[in-house]
Order: C-alpha cells, then sequence, then structure tokens
C-alpha cells in the first residue's frame, strides 16, 4: 500500500506526477493547512518536519522530494523516471540537479508565493521582489538548457521536468513574469499534455474541491 500525503498547489504535485509516471498504484490523503493538520501529533508521526509530501509505503514514511523522485526511479526501472547514471560523478550530477530543485529554486518560489510569511505584510513586496530578482538567474538557466532540448536531460522526459513544472507553474500563478521565458512556458505546456501529469492534476482538482467544499481552500494575499 503506498498513500501519497498531500495538499493541493504545493510541491507533492512533483511526487504525484512521478508516481503517474511510474504507473504506481496509491492513494492520495489530503493534509489540511488551513487546521493545521501538517503540524498535528498524527501527521508529525509520519514526518516530524510537518510537510507534505509525504511518502508511505507499507508503514514507512519517506520525505523530501528529492528522496521520493530517487526511490521511485530505482524502484520502477523501466519508467525512466531518472536517466541511468554509470558512474558515481553521473549520479552525483542527477542527484545536483534535483537538489538544485528543493534547495534553490523551491525557497524562491515559497518567498514569491507567501512573502508575507518572512518579513511581515508590510515587507511582503519588498521580499518578493528581491525573491524574483533572484529567480531571473535561474529562469534563465533553464530557459538556456531548454532552447537547446525539449526536456531538462535532453530527448527524454524525467522527474526533474516534474519538479521544475511546479516551480514554474506556482510563480506563475502568483504573477511572476514568466513571458521572459518563452522556452519555459512551451516546456510547462508540454508538461500539461502529459497523461500522467493531467491524473495528478486531477487528483489535486479533487482535493482543492474537497477544501472548497469544507471551507478550507488557503487563497494567499495577493502581493504586487
Ligand atoms: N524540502 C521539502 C520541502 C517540503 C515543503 O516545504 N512543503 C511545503 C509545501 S510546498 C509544506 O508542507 N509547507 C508547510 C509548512 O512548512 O508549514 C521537499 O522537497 O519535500
Amino acid at each position: 500500500m503506498i498513500t501519497l500525503w498531500m495538499a493541493p498547489h504545493t510541491c507533492a504535485r512533483v511526487a504525484a506526477i512521478a508516481l503517474e509516471e511510474a504507473g504506481v498504484e496509491f492513494e492520495t490523503r489530503l493534509v489540511r493547512f488551513m487546521l493545521g493538520e501538517h503540524k498535528s501529533p498524527e501527521f508529525k508521526a509520519r514526518n516530524p518536519k510537518g510537510k507534505v509530501p509525504a511518502l508511505e509505503i507499507d508503514g514507512e514514511v519517506l520525505t523530501e522530494n528529492v528522496a521520493i523522485l530517487t526511490y521511485l526511479a530505482e524502484r520502477s526501472p523501466a519508467a525512466g523516471l531518472l536517466p541511468v547514471a554509470t558512474t558515481p560523478i553521473e549520479r552525483a550530477h542527477i542527484l545536483a540537479d534535483l537538489c538544485f530543485c528543493s534547495a534553490t529554486l523551491h525557497p524562491l518560489v515559497t518567498r514569491i508565493r507567501m512573502p508575507m510569511f518572512f518579513a511581515g505584510p508590510e515587507n511582503a513586496l519588498a521580499v518578493k521582489r528581491i525573491a524574483e530578482q533572484a529567480m531571473d538567474e535561474y529562469f534563465q538557466l533553464v530557459e538556456d538548457r531548454l532552447s537547446k532540448v525539449p526536456w531538462w536531460f535532453g530527448e527524454t522526459w524525467s522527474a526533474m521536468d516534474g519538479y521544475l513544472y511546479w516551480v514554474f507553474w506556482r510563480v506563475e500563478g502568483a504573477g511572476y513574469d514568466v513571458s521572459r521565458f518563452p522556452r519555459f512556458i512551451a516546456h510547462a505546456r508540454a508538461m500539461e499534455l502529459r497523461p500522467a501529469v493531467r491524473r495528478a492534476l486531477a487528483r489535486e482538482e479533487a482535493a482543492q474541491a474537497q477544501l472548497e467544499a469544507e471551507g478550507l481552500a488557503f487563497v494567499p494575499p495577493k502581493v504586487g
């Protein structure tokens, strides 16, 4: 039994896309942030960090997207979630790319999306603008790479593309000007055509509809 603990619009989407692409059978469990369920003893027993995603596999819980993606890639080798490394340095390069998403891009996403969490509402716009400037450099890096090949690792899709897609979608929705990055836009739109991605998004939509029905959907205040 595999369970993905998730909340709509969060980086749990990265894990959901990989699970769907790998054809793994799994159920999703909605974590209601507005009720603080992610900080509840029940959830923290699974992930003491109080964050999604958490992937429960036969009672064992795996956290952190980088770990989840590398686990899934190894568990379902035929799915080709990540390139097959033949040397330790190749393996390390793949890990570095995934860490670029989790450790460099994701913190900027949070500052662009929720700047008020970092320095209060009065400084939110300044935080957002600084994060956007930092993001420009990294979006250009992705843009340059995607101007040569359709997917991050070349001609073949990988779970890294799912990670980049979530980053793109999250900041686009927060008003970040993506129009300067046409290859990245094309990448996002190509992602949305993939059947597995559509299935992952449908799961999220169902979870979001449930939150809305319960009056628990989170709407971040607009900044800028
Ligand atoms: N490094 C973690 C980041 C997880 C994370 O920050 N998740 C966010 C949603 S995108 C979360 O659960 N935030 C709730 C909180 O921090 O209170 C990963 O890659 O899985």
